[in-house]
Formats: structure tokens, sequence, C-alpha cells
């Protein structure tokens, strides 16, 4: 008999969170990697789709597919007290899935979607629910805070921890032999608009704030057939009963999309056009600007790319150099030329800059939002979210607690280093520039 696994993508406790296209892109790919050999079922408290969700007005998505979380404020934990934000807790409320859980047959296992560290007290939530209704069930956790955060994460009371990315102790804990072949589970999902794509593991730079070269080591291609496939399957499962496209939108969740381009994302968009695939594109994820030649800018916007986020982090040349020379401003300024030569509108272009780096001293954060904004493009504040493991993170142990993974968010580490003030200060002035910019 096929065992029957519960895929739970918990719900988010943070002062803020937008679906910027998140989706559980880790647990749909292990899901994937099953299909046909387990019986699955999905329960997404980030599903903006779900009735309970779609039928608020305010939540609407915006053109591009994303929007806000049903959410309810709560009490800041304890050591966050002093944080003058208010709390929340987004996602479906408790009681869905309490009621989801009495109605439904227990599963074997359940496989928790674990991401930004500081969001584990979702994870805390969703084990006691399943631990009350379910107390057979076997609970496993993977993702980002399982692999930084594996002590912590023991702690949650779980039966196993996937940590990292070699999976072969997972197989062996769920007794199944994988197809690594298979694309993401999307069709779990009752209604999509949103899809996720990833052509590529690591990066080959090493920022001292990031922790993706330690956890994913240098860039790797993914296999460009299962990328299509992939593909084929979002924009298939995406059309409904009246034939019309309901997956619009695919958020690309690589770490260097753009990095050797030439064997990865170029045969990929050339089949896009090719197969006269049509949906927008967009690079959450910042792009490494070095890369993007005259030809590649104008194949993305052909194949469909409609945002560009841009990592900049800082104008500083000092700075730049000092946490890993990923980018230097001449680079982005000849990027964003490239791309709007190539039909891209200025006003999606947006340069991610870090609010609250341990070294704001030298970052010149200021002159850096006002450069690029010289260069007719939107900026964006990316709040410093320390990592522990990455030299930055571990800098960080000066000001905060790392051990306790509610101060790496991303809220509070800035307004731990600069003051409430100063912070507030800086997001008035990127809202203040970026008026007028269309
Ligand atoms: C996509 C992404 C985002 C998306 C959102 C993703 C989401 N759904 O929430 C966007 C762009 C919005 C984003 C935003 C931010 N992000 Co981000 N992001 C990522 C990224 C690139 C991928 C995360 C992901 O989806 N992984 C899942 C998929 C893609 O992984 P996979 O390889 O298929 O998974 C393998 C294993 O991990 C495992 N696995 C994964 N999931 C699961 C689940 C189960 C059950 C099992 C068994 C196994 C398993 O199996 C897979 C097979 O090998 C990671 C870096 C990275 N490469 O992991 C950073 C990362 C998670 N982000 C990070 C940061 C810093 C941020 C920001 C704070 C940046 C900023 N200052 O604005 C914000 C925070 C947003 C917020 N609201 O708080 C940090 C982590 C910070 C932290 N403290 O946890 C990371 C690690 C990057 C880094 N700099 O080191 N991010
Ligand atoms: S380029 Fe981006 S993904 Fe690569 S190490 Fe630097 S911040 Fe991380």
């Amino acid at each position: 008999m096929k065992s029957k696994i519960l895929l739970l993508n918990p719900p988010i406790y943070d002062f803020a969170a937008y679906d910027f296209w998140l989706k559980p892109y880790g647990l749909l790919s292990i899901a994937g990697y099953l299909r046909g050999k387990v019986e699955f079922i999905l329960f997404d408290y980030l599903d903006r789709l779900n009735p309970f969700m779609a039928k608020l007005k305010e939540l609407q998505s915006d053109e591009w597919g994303r929007g806000r979380f049903y959410c309810e404020q709560i009490a800041n934990p304890p050591c966050l007290a002093q944080i003058p934000r208010y709390f929340r807790r987004f996602g479906l409320p408790r009681n869905m899935f309490q009621h989801f859980l009495t109605k439904q047959q227990p599963c074997d296992f359940i496989l928790i979607q674990t991401m930004m560290t500081y969001w584990y007290k979702g994870i805390q939530e969703v084990i006691e629910d399943v631990h009350k209704a379910w107390p057979k069930a076997k609970i496993i956790l993977g993702g980002n805070y399982v692999t930084l955060c594996s002590s912590h994460a023991q702690r949650l009371g779980a039966d196993f921890l996937m940590q990292g990315i070699d999976l072969q102790p997972l197989w062996e804990y769920l007794s199944v032999t994988p197809d690594l072949k298979q694309p993401a589970l999307w069709e779990a999902y009752e209604k999509l608009n949103v899809g996720v794509l990833k052509l590529s593991d690591g990066c080959p730079f090493n920022c001292t704030y990031c922790s993706v070269q330690k956890v994913y080591g240098k860039f790797k291609a993914r296999s460009l057939e299962r990328s299509l496939a992939e593909l084929q399957l979002l924009v298939e499962r995406g059309v409904d009963s009246a034939g019309s496209l309901q997956v619009e939108n695919i958020a690309f969740y690589d770490d260097a999309l753009l990095f050797e381009a030439e064997k990865v994302l170029i045969p990929f968009l050339e089949e896009v056009l090719k197969r006269d695939v049509k949906v927008n594109f967009h690079t959450p994820n910042a792009l490494n600007v070095r890369f993007i030649t005259s030809e590649l800018a104008k194949l993305m916007v052909q194949a469909g790319f409609k945002t560009f986020y841009l990592g900049l982090e800082s104008a500083s040349l000092q700075w730049q150099q000092r946490t890993g020379s990923k980018v230097f401003c001449d680079e982005l300024a000849q990027a964003v030329q490239k791309l709007v030569a190539a039909g891209a509108y200025p006003q999606n272009i947006t340069a991610y800059q870090i609010l609250g780096h341990p070294h704001s001293d030298i970052q010149e954060l200021e002159k850096s939002m006002r450069f690029a904004n010289s260069l007719g493009i939107r900026g964006m504040l990316a709040d410093f979210s320390p990592i522990p493991g990455t030299p930055d993170g571990e800098y960080c142990r000066k000001w905060v607690d790392m051990d306790e993974p509610l101060f790496h968010n991303k809220t509070v580490f800035p307004n731990i280093l600069l003051g409430f003030d100063e912070t507030n200060r800086l997001k008035d002035l990127q809202r203040q520039l970026n008026r007028n910019i269309g």
C-alpha cells in the first residue's frame, strides 16, 4: 500500500510578510520526486487562492500576481518586546487546519517546509496541532531553517530533520526510491496563478552576508529537460476549464540565474520562444548585473521578463570589496542601459540595497540610494537578516543572541543597529526617491 503524506506550508510569524511570489518550492520539489509513488494532500497556509483569502478584497493580487496575506495581530515574543512594531501571524486561521486534520484520515508522514530561520514559531504551531490530532504521524522538517539552525530545530519535536541538500537520508526514512527527473508537484494545488522555477543551484560568489555557497556550493546547472518539463506542467496546469491561462506569472528562485547564461538561461529562453509560451517572468531574488549583455537583455525581454530586481546592496567601493565584490557601480549603470534599450520599463527595474548591515559605517547607504535613483530606476531597501555561520552573521553576535533565530528577523536587526528613527528616515527617503520614477 502507498504511504500517505501531508505536505504542509506553515503560517508566518513576523512583523511583516507579503506574497512576493512565495511558494513552498523545496517541499513541492521533494513531492515531485515521489510523484505516483505515494499519496499526497497539501495544506498551504499561505495559499491566497484558498477561498478564505480569495474572497477578501484587500488581499487581491496586483498585476503580477503578488499581494497581501490574511493576518492577525499577536503579542511580540518577549525577546522582541522592545521592537516598536506590531507582531503578526500571517496565513489561514489556525482552526482551519485543526478542522482539516479532524476531517482526514491520519497520514503516515507530514513534510513541513521551513523557510526563514526567524519564522520557526509557525512550525511550532503546526507541530503542536499535528501531534494533538494525529499522534502517530511522523513529522519531517526540511529547508532553510533546518539547514541553518539544526540544533535549534531539533527542539521543536519533529521526528526527522532533513538538513542540507543530500536527500538520501530522507528517501531511506520514507523507504521510497525517488524519480529525480520529475518536476515539482504543482498539481497539488487546486488553483494556481503563480509558479516558481529554478534552473540552477548555488552561486559562484561567496558574499560575506550570504549562506548560499556554504549550503549549495558553487554554481551547478539543473537539467534543462526537467526545467522545461516543469514549465510545461505549470502552463498546462494553469489552463482552467474555460481554457483561459491562470499561471501568468513565474518567479525564478535561482541565486545566480545569469551565470553561464549560454549554458543555462539562454537555451531555456530560446525554448520558451520556440514553444510560444506566454508567461511573465520575474526575478525576486536579485540578478547579478555583471552578466547582463545586450543580447541577453533582449532575449529576456522578448521571452517575457517583466520585473527585474538587481543586487546593488551598496554603491561604496570599500563596502563592495569588503563583502565579496559581487557587483560594482558602473556594472549596474551599464546593465540598466542595456535592459532599457531592450525594452524593459525603468519603473519595473529595482535595485536592492541592504539596510542595517553591520558595516553600515562604510556603506554610504544614502549616497547609494541616490546613485540608483540617478539611473532612473526604483530602489528597495532589503533589511539585513544576520545569518548564522556567515562571516557577517557571526560578527552580529556583538549585538544580538544569534542562537535565538528570532534575532535574525530582518525588521529586528536594522532597528537594533541603527535605531527606529534612522531606519524610518531611510525608508521614507527611499519612498520619496521612488516617487520620481514612473
Ligand atoms: C526564493 C528566496 C526568497 C523569496 C521568497 C521565498 C519564500 N517562499 O519565502 C524572496 C525573494 C521573497 C526572499 C526574500 C528574502 N530572503 Co530569501 N531566499 C530565497 C532562496 C533563493 C530560496 C529559498 C527556497 O525557496 N528554497 C527552497 C528550494 C528552492 O530549495 P531546493 O534547493 O529545491 O531545496 C532543497 C533542500 O533545501 C531541501 N528542502 C527544501 N525545502 C524542503 C522541505 C522539506 C519538507 C524537505 C524534506 C526538504 C526540503 O530539499 C531540496 C532538494 O535539494 C534562498 C537561498 C537558497 N538558495 O536557498 C534565500 C534565503 C532563504 N533568503 C534569505 C534572506 C536573507 C531573505 C530576505 C531577508 C532578504 C531581504 N533582506 O529582503 C527576504 C526575507 C523575506 C521576508 N518576508 O522575511 C536567506 C535566509 C535568511 C534567514 N535568516 O533565514 C537565504 C538563505 C539567502 C541568503 N542570503 O543566505 N527569499
Ligand atoms: S551573489 Fe547573491 S547568492 Fe551569490 S553569494 Fe552573493 S548574495 Fe549570495
